[in-house]
């Protein structure tokens, strides 16, 4: 197989959506080849907001563009292979599914982006190590001054994702309430929605391979509280092995209490974000400010998150009567039907 027969993308162990991406691929048996430690390779395009990991896809007229956004992707890919699905074919468990993948990417990102840049045992590790990761050839020298270069750009980048001194206690609060919630979780069951994998399962896998398996602060709360999501996280990476089928997903009208929880986490801290985001970024306000968790939050307006409200708002209006009413009986009582009103 040459390399362009193989879905192509770049990105780097240290980024949580390239782990997620190449997870999916490696589950649903999709042949790929990932080209390590560059925004742009040679001979391929940029694409507008460089971002990892970044996808090559043919357009129509076979003209490769680069393509990001993790979201998006896998549903794209459902498109493209068949087989080995990572959405339910049951369309209320599918909204639940884009939910869960939601909170992953973009609530649980906000944990992972905090304990990594505002510890100093994490800093340094992140310093140390992220760099190598775009060439472990290079010399100490320059190592060591990427390494300053990576924290200086991303510490200030702490205000993008909302970590500040208002909302660090929301956050850490919210990350162990998520661990032991997930933990009780796979006390019972393999994935999030059954015994097969869905989209958030590698929304949270992602994220979940920096907190749990490399910030040193995050990673010593996760083995004391919640030994099964670190396991669970190594496992993620290469499912190869289960041979799923459909009924190997839960039935949306009968969800165990364990992912009724963790809607009900979701509901509690993200829920209230995306409304007050989305509200900020359509008026233009220069801050979201919202209570969380009791706790005032302030954060900078993030598009992108108002973007998500509105996927997850259009796959809500395409389900036909039957399924909304298992849909909104699945999510009653968790706060996030907020997102659907
Ligand atoms: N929405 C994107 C988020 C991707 C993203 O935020 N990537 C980060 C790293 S994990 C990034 O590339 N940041 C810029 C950089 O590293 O230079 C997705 O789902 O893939």
């Amino acid at each position: 197989m040459s390399g362009s027969d193989l879905v192509t993308l770049s990105g780097v162990p240290g980024s949580p959506y390239t782990r997620k991406m190449l997870a999916v691929l490696r589950y649903r048996r999709i042949p790929y080849r990932l080209i390590l430690a560059s925004h742009s390779p040679e001979g391929l395009p940029r694409p507008k907001v460089s971002l990892l990991p970044t996808f090559y896809f043919p357009d129509a007229a076979g003209e490769i563009q680069a393509v990001t956004d993790s979201t998006p992707i896998i549903r794209r890919l459902e498109g493209m292979f068949a087989g080995r699905s990572a959405r339910p074919s049951d369309p209320a468990l599918a909204l639940i599914d884009a939910i869960l993948e939601d909170y992953g990417d973009e609530w649980l990102t906000k944990a992972m982006f905090h304990y990594r840049w505002h510890f100093e045992a994490d800093i340094a590790r992140a310093s140390a190590v992220l760099p190598a990761w775009r060439g472990v050839w290079k010399n100490d020298a320059d190592l060591k001054a990427a390494g300053e270069g990576v924290a200086g750009r991303q510490i200030p980048r702490l205000r993008y994702v909302g970590s500040n001194e208002k909302t660090w206690a929301v956050i850490e609060n919210s990350y162990v309430r998520f661990l032991d919630a997930m933990e009780a979780h796979l006390r019972g069951h393999p994935f999030l929605l059954g015994a097969r994998p869905g989209a958030c399962d590698f929304g949270v896998f992602g994220q979940l391979t920096q907190l749990a398996a490399f910030d040193p602060t995050s990673m010593a709360l996760t083995l004391e509280r919640a030994p099964r999501v670190y396991a669970w996280t190594a496992a993620m990476e290469d499912q190869t092995g289960v041979e799923p089928k459909d009924s190997d997903w839960f039935d949306p009208a009968d969800l165990p209490a364990t992912v009724k929880a963790l809607l009900a986490e979701v509901g509690r801290v993200y829920a209230p974000l995306l409304i007050a985001n989305a509200r900020a970024v359509q008026s233009g306000a220069a801050e979201v400010e919202v209570e969380i968790d009791g706790q005032p939050w302030v954060q900078q307006p993030f598009p992108y998150q108002a973007k998500c409200l509105q996927w997850l708002r259009e796959e809500y209006a395409a389900l036909d009567a039957a399924n909304r009413a298992t849909a909104d009986a699945a999510l009653a009582g968790s706060g996030l039907e907020v997102l659907f009103k």
